[in-house]
């Protein structure tokens, strides 16, 4: 005879498997920011948890295995897992690297089995299905397009082109767009030359010692299927009018502008990032304090403006009816293993100035917000290092460039973005994955991806 606990026990197993949680994931970083590496790391974290020691529902001993399941629907390409997860931890002829940059947009779910805690000491089995989505940085910047026109983006964008050091790598196209009359027919061997220019000035933006953040259109950058296509085949105007008449040059450039948005821009949104109820935004902070006050200035135009194309706030029943809120975001400073502990309070605090005022924003509207520096991978250690001036601490790693660890000193990392001056004073050297790093059978080396996990997933393993 079965007793009435079992008997509980079935019914809220049965009732579990209708409870099923879910929650979409939205991993925000602009290119080079480390999401490819954070989701990897993020998986395998899960799939073996034993380095997760803050995870609560790993510590309450709640957690019972998680596992990638193909994702339902079926037509976006999957996370290549297994691959990014074999660069990291290297094979008998090669030795571990960073993944290559994401091309395309890839889709993974990660379904974690656990026991959520009830009255009694009961627990009832639960089911968590966490989606996450990886797609190329730059096609993040498309995102702040979406409410714009292209009258507004193109005075927006050529006042942005006459500030600072992009003067100078804007000069050429904006002598092309300049010599074209706005409300004259344009000339489609011109405009090509002039597109080709103004994504010239995009691409050498993104080389320059500034290391420009706000780049748009993203795929101009990084095209795609769609390179060459009319839809990419324009530019901003220097005197584009509102609703500029048929046959110009200003109408024909708001036309491919508008379809920009319409068939590549919105697309993207809707069908990937749109329906996220969770948001990590990865900023590599560290290389943007290296290269100066201008590139932190532009770094937080791209934050602020990419940011506000998601709803944030508390879901509720309303949710039914308007579409899903993200109701928590984390602001992660990463490859924090760049830095020598002392300097991880530092640098997050340096990345809350930076979003100060999005973030009061975000929890004004009723979302929860943290911040942190974390490292997805961790590749260096801890070191003193002996100085004329005295023992300081370093780190040891193998630099991107060498074939020998080596022991560094970043320099010193500055306490205010005020104080950021891209002088040599602070330069971190960049590290790759040395062999043991990550292994296929335990849980990476990281720094504070079980506290960054515990604030976007705690509750919902609850
Ligand atoms: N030391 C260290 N470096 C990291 C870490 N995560 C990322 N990196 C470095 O940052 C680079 C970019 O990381 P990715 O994860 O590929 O960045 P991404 O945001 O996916 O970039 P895109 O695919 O271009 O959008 C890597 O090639 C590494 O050099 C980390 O945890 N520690
Ligand atoms: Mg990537």
């Amino acid at each position: 005879m079965t007793s009435i606990v079992d008997q509980v026990e079935d019914w809220l197993t049965d009732a579990g498997s209708l409870l099923d949680r879910r929650v979409r994931l939205g991993v925000t970083g602009l290119s080079r920011a480390g999401k490819t590496v954070f989701i990897a790391s993020m998986v395998h974290h899960l799939l073996h948890p034993n380095r997760l020691k803050l995870l609560s529902v790993l510590a309450e001993g709640r957690f019972d295995a998680a596992m990638l399941q193909p994702m339902p629907g079926g037509s976006v390409p999957r996370f290549p897992y297994e691959a990014v997860l074999r660069d990291l931890t290297g094979t008998a002829n090669q030795a571990p690297r960073w993944p290559d940059g994401t091309r395309a947009v890839s889709e993974l779910r990660l379904s974690i089995r656990f026991r959520s805690p009830l009255a009694f000491g009961l627990e009832r089995p639960n089911t968590l299905h966490l989606d996450i989505v990886d797609y190329p940085g730059e096609w993040l910047l498309d995102l702040p397009l979406l409410s714009l026109n292209y009258a507004d983006w193109s005075r927006q964008a050529v006042a942005q082109a006459h500030r600072g050091g992009r003067q100078v790598l804007s000069a050429e196209w904006l002598a092309l767009a300049q010599s074209m009359p706005a409300d004259a027919a344009g000339d489609e061997p011109a405009i090509a030359h002039t597109a080709a220019a103004f994504r010239a000035y995009l691409q050498a933006a993104r080389n320059a010692p500034q290391r420009y953040s706000m780049l748009q259109p993203g795929r101009f950058l990084l095209p795609g299927e769609m390179a060459g296509a009319p839809a990419l085949t324009f530019f901003p105007l220097p005197d584009a009018a509102d609703n500029a008449p048929r046959g110009t040059l200003a109408r024909l450039m708001a036309d491919r502008f508008e379809s920009y948005k319409r068939e590549i821009a919105a697309p993207f949104f809707d069908h990937h990032l749109k329906r996220i109820d969770r948001q990590v935004v990865l900023v590599d902070m560290l290389e943007h304090l290296a290269a100066g006050p201008e590139s932190l200035t532009d770094l937080k135009t791209a934050i602020d403006g990419t940011l506000g194309a998601f709803r944030h706030g508390e879901s509720s029943w309303l949710s039914l009816l308007f579409g899903k809120r993200i109701s928590r975001v984390l602001f992660a400073a990463t490859k924090a293993d760049h830095l020598p502990a002392a300097d991880h309070q530092g640098l997050a605090g340096l990345l809350d100035a930076l979003v100060g005022d999005t973030s009061r924003r975000l929890s004004y509207a009723g979302a929860r917000i943290h911040s942190e520096a974390i490292a997805a991978l961790r590749v260096t250690r801890e070191t003193t290092i002996e100085t004329p001036s005295g023992r300081w601490p370093g780190i040891a790693g193998l630099p991107l460039d060498s074939d020998r660890v080596e022991e560094v000193l970043p320099g010193a990392l500055p306490l205010t973005l005020e104080a950021v001056t891209g002088s040599d004073q602070f330069a971190p050297v960049a590290f790759r994955p040395r062999p043991g790093d990550i292994r296929q059978d335990q849980g990476p080396a990281s720094l504070r991806m079980d506290r960054a996990l515990e604030f976007l997933l705690g509750d919902a393993l609850g």
